[in-house]
C-alpha cells in the first residue's frame, strides 16, 4: 500500500480537483441548517477520473464527511483519490478520528480545501496523513471552503461568535417613523428573507426598545427542523421588557439584565444573565464572551438601531444583512444610531449578495475596514 501512495505523490493540483472539490464544497453547503456547532463538510471519493462515493456531513455528532463517503465506497480496485473540504480529524471525538478510516481504505491521494483551525485537528491530520504516506495537497478552493464555514472559522479563532447585522430600512436608512411604526418598510418576500436568516443561526440578539415596540416572537420559520433550538437574547438593562412579551411565548430565551435591574417575574421560557451596563449599555464583548460560554458560535442581531450601532461601535461585527424598502421617509429612526464617523473612518462593506425579495433590495456582505 504505502509504495502505492508514495507513487501518486507530488501531483500538483488540476482543472479536475478544482472541479471535485467544488462538488464536495456543494455537499458540504447541504448542512447549512443543521451542523452547527460543527463545520459543513463534503467529500467525494474519485478513482480513475470518476465519482465513486460522496458523503457529507449532516448534523453535530453524526459521522464525518469523509468517514461517510468512505463507508459508502465498495473498493474493488485502488487507489483512489478522497477530496474534503476540511482538513480529516485526528482526534477521538463524538466519532473515531478520519485519518484512521482514510489509512484503512485503498487512497493514495487527499485533496483538502482548509485546513481545520480546531485546536484538535490544526494541522495535525494533514501532518498524520504525510507521515503514512500519502500524497496530500492543502488549499484547493480554500478561500470558498473558509467563506462556508466563515462562523465556525470565526469562533474557533477569537472564541467569540460570528455576528451578523440585519435591518430593513427604507432607501434613506430608517427603520420606523417618528412614532415607531415600522411594519410596511419591506415586502413581505423580503421580511421572509430576513426570518430566514434566523436558520443559519443559534441565537437572535433584539434590544429593549425593539421587543416592546414590536412585541415580536422572534421564531424561527421552522423549514429546517433538524436545527439546534434557537436562543432569543433580549437586552433589556432595566428589565422593562413585560413577561407577557410574545418573545417569551415559546423556546430558550436570554434575558440579559443590568446586575441591579428589579425582574419581578421570571417567564418559564427566560434565564437571566446579569450584567454591568454602565451608561445603560452591555459591554459587547462581555456579552459575547456570555453567549459564547453557552455554546453560541452565530449571531443575527435584529436591532433596533441602538443595538446595530453597539456593535458596529465595538467592531465586533463580521456580517450584515441589509434590506431597503424602495422608498424614502425622511425623518425617522436611524437604522444605526450611538456613534458617528468621519467619512474616511466609516466602516466598509463587501457585498457578496444582492437580491430583489419582493422588489425590494437586499445586500448581504462582510463589514471591514474603509475602501
Ligand atoms: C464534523 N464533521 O465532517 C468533520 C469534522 O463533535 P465531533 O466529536 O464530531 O468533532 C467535531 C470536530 O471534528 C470539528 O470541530 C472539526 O474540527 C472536526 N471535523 N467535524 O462535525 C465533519 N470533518
Ligand atoms: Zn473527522
Amino acid at each position: 500500500m504505502s509504495s502505492a501512495r508514495r507513487g501518486a505523490a507530488g501531483a500538483a493540483p488540476s482543472d479536475a480537483d478544482h472541479a471535485f472539490m467544488a462538488r464536495a464544497l456543494a455537499l458540504a453547503g447541504r448542512g447549512l441548517y443543521s451542523t452547527s456547532p460543527n463545520p459543513m463538510v463534503g467529500a467525494v471519493v474519485v478513482r480513475e477520473g470518476r465519482i465513486v462515493a460522496e458523503g457529507w456531513h449532516r448534523h453535530a455528532g453524526g459521522a464525518h464527511a469523509e468517514a461517510s463517503a468512505l463507508a459508502r465506497w465498495r473498493p474493488r480496485r485502488g487507489p483512489a483519490t478522497l477530496y474534503v473540504t476540511l482538513e480529516p480529524c485526528v482526534h477521538q471525538g463524538r466519532t473515531p478520528p478520519c485519518v484512521d478510516a482514510i489509512l484503512a481504505a485503498p487512497v493514495a491521494r487527499v485533496v483538502v480545501a482548509a485546513q481545520d483551525p480546531d485546536p484538535r485537528v490544526n494541522g495535525r491530520g494533514i501532518a498524520a496523513l504525510k507521515k503514512a504516506g500519502i500524497a496530500v495537497e492543502v488549499g484547493v478552493r480554500g478561500p470558498e471552503a473558509a467563506f462556508l464555514n466563515r462562523s465556525f472559522f470565526h469562533a474557533r479563532t477569537t472564541g467569540l461568535p460570528y455576528v451578523i447585522l440585519k435591518s430593513a430600512m427604507t432607501l434613506d436608512g430608517r427603520i420606523a417613523d417618528r412614532r415607531g411604526g415600522s411594519f410596511w418598510i419591506t415586502s413581505e418576500a423580503a421580511r421572509r428573507e430576513g426570518k430566514r436568516l434566523r436558520e443559519e443561526v443559534d441565537a437572535i440578539v433584539a434590544g429593549s426598545r425593539t421587543v416592546r415596540v414590536d412585541d415580536p416572537f422572534l421564531a424561527r420559520l421552522r423549514e429546517h427542523p433538524p436545527r439546534p433550538p434557537l436562543l432569543k437574547v433580549i437586552l433589556d438593562p432595566e428589565a422593562a421588557v413585560p413577561a407577557g412579551a410574545r418573545v417569551f411565548g415559546d423556546g430558550r430565551v436570554v434575558w440579559v439584565v443590568g446586575r441591579s435591574a428589579r425582574v419581578r417575574r421570571l417567564p418559564a421560557t427566560a434565564s437571566l444573565l446579569r450584567l454591568s451596563a454602565p451608561g445603560g449599555r452591555f459591554p459587547v464583548e462581555t456579552l459575547l464572551r456570555n453567549l459564547a460560554a453557552l455554546g453560541v458560535q452565530s449571531v443575527l442581531v435584529e436591532g433596533g438601531g441602538e443595538t446595530v450601532g453597539g456593535f458596529l461601535r465595538a467592531g465586533l461585527a463580521q456580517e450584515a444583512a441589509l434590506f431597503y424598502g424602495m422608498k424614502v421617509m425622511g425623518e425617522g429612526v436611524n437604522a444605526v444610531t450611538g456613534f458617528s464617523n468621519s467619512v474616511a473612518g466609516a466602516i466598509g462593506f463587501r457585498p457578496f449578495a444582492v437580491r430583489r425579495p419582493g422588489g425590494d433590495l437586499y445586500l448581504r456582505g462582510s463589514l471591514c475596514s474603509p475602501a
